[in-house]
């Protein structure tokens, strides 16, 4: 038996079937969202992510509960920064340049194994739960997730976290090329900046749903709910 809920979003309500969609939570990390991180260290004000936590809680609650597939991700670079490209370490003339690898208070800004580069308590995954560590902005670029997408025969993804307009933006449109369904939860992203949250949001809905229908946590968690009642 199917296990199909219709979901209120924009620029429609859509019907979603359960087993084929997955919760995909993008980059939690506290080098986003804590202080002495990356985020920080690019003059951003990390507590403005903190709003995505609890939304992305009650999602991440629901789906556990029905067994949903739930996937994180995490931004970073090896140890010996041999997967990040010299652009993304030096931009050349900027202030920012040769920001990843130098040592903050969480460890070295943006390498896998360090503090700073793991997920917040708050999200933290649950066994089993897959962790796809990219160099990249976008989640499927030099990364299994296709291949875990598939396997698990996905045609949905609720996507959630942090930065909207970078990358969240960035796997929903290389997950919409690949023909994946995205829904944006929008109350489950955050920005340093609001503009862009707004306006991303605003332009992945736009022209019937070009990228991704946009929904929020509520209306997620009320869809979902149903079937478990
Ligand atoms: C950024 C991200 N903003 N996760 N990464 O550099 O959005």
């Amino acid at each position: 038996m199917t296990r199909t809920v219709t979901v209120q979003m924009e620029p429609q309500a859509a019907p979603i079937d359960i087993d084929r969609t997955a919760v995909i939570i993008i980059d939690m990390q506290r080098d986003f969202l804590q202080p002495g991180g990356f985020g920080e260290s690019l003059g951003n004000d990390v507590s403005k992510l903190q709003r995505a936590v609890e939304p992305c809680q009650k999602v991440l609650a629901v789906a556990r509960e029905l067994g949903m597939l739930v996937i994180h991700t995490r931004e970073g670079h090896l140890p010996d920064l041999t997967d990040l490209h010299p652009f993304k370490l030096q931009r050349p003339g900027s202030s920012h340049a040769g920001l990843i690898g130098t040592e903050g208070p969480m460890g070295r800004i943006m390498v896998r194994g360090e503090v700073g580069h793991d997920i917040v308590p708050e999200l933290y995954p649950k066994p089993g739960e897959p962790v796809i560590d990219k160099p990249g902005k976008g989640s499927f670029s030099s990364t299994a997730l296709e291949c875990i997408l598939r396997a698990k025969d996905i045609s949905t993804l609720l996507v959630c976290g942090v930065t909207t307009e970078i990358c969240v933006n960035s796997t929903i449109r290389e997950a919409n090329d690949r023909g994946f369904f995205c829904i944006c939860i929008g109350d489950c992203c955050a920005s340093y900046f609001d503009e862009f949250h707004e306006m991303t949001l605003k332009m992945m809905k736009a022209q019937g749903g070009i990228l991704a229908y946009v929904t929020d946590s509520k209306s997620i968690c009320d869809s979902l709910k149903s079937l478990s009642s």
